[in-house]
């Protein structure tokens, strides 16, 4: 006698699909406009005695010139002693390219390109001393910039959030912080170097601007310190007698960001029952 079983297979699949937008693109073609000038400052007494000279326009429209380029501080008494200043060198940055390749792993990115230099031409201003304090001396400035990033079809006005820098004009027959170059070095403190680095997305993709130069990063807390701000400062010294340039550099890079509408095929892949074949012989 035979006996001959089998079942038949029965498979079932599920395939669902979600509404979805066709996946734009990364944009890799950039150029991009900087204007940056000085929009507020403040001397060491509050008495107004910072010279604001080289009126720059930074944004755009309305009110054309909306910052300066130079600040200048320290009396001119005597002929033994020269102002100090900071100084934008490149006020107005125009059509500059920053093009994106692919670097892998999801990723795309810039060169690193040339941005804001800013030189701080440091001198023995002849200042005063008060209670401790240089007199005449810069206290804080606004940095503002104008940033607006530009490609072909997608305008994007990234308006970048002011730089606010503390100053510290370290007297020079003090005693100076370790490792200072002069005695004694001043003090540079950005207060919100949360702006170094801006974000926006476009389409599928998150794209991050940040921004950075050589010697600038956190400063040791004897400097914080002789600066009066809280440790982990943000900011760069420079020494005295010599004209510090502080070229700020750009780098734009770009990730995809899908969101769930785009998981555009979401399969469950077959699934099968039973699919044998048993034989009995008796
Ligand atoms: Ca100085
Ligand atoms: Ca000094």
């Amino acid at each position: 006698m035979k006996l001959s079983f089998a079942t038949k297979s029965i498979a079932a699949g599920v395939v669902l699909l979600f509404a979805s937008n066709v996946s734009a693109d990364v944009i890799t073609d950039w150029s991009f406009d900087l204007n940056s000038g000085f929009t507020a400052w403040e001397d060491t007494e509050g008495a107004g005695t910072i010279t604001a000279t080289d009126p720059v326009d930074i944004i755009p429209g309305g009110i054309s010139d909306d910052g300066y380029a130079k600040l200048a501080w320290g009396h001119t008494r005597s002929p033994l002693y020269q102002q100090s200043n900071l100084e934008v060198n490149t006020p107005i940055i125009a059509d500059r390219s920053i093009a994106l390749s692919d670097v892998g792993g999801g990723l795309y990115s810039s060169a690193i390109t040339d941005g804001t230099l800013l030189t701080h031409n440091n001198w023995t201003i002849g200042t005063g001393i008060e209670n401790g304090t240089a007199k005449w001396s810069l206290g804080s400035a606004t940095l503002t910039d104008y940033f607006q990033l530009k490609s072909p079809g997608h305008d994007q006005a990234a308006r970048l959030d002011p730089f606010n820098i503390e100053f510290t004009e370290t007297l020079n027959a003090a005693t100076c912080f370790p490792g200072a170059a002069t005695a004694c070095d001043d003090i540079f403190v950005i207060t919100n170097p949360e702006a170094l680095t801006q974000s926006f997305i476009i389409d599928d993709y998150s794209y991050s601007l940040t921004i950075f130069a050589l010697g600038v990063g956190v400063l040791d807390d004897a400097i914080c310190g002789m600066a009066g701000v809280a440790n982990g400062c943000f900011g760069l010294t420079t020494p005295e007698g010599e004209d510090s340039p502080v070229q700020f550099k750009l780098l734009l890079t770009a990730r995809n960001v899908p969101e769930p509408a785009s998981l555009a095929l979401l399969g469950l892949g077959l699934v099968g029952f039973g699919f044998g074949r048993r034989k009995m012989k008796a």
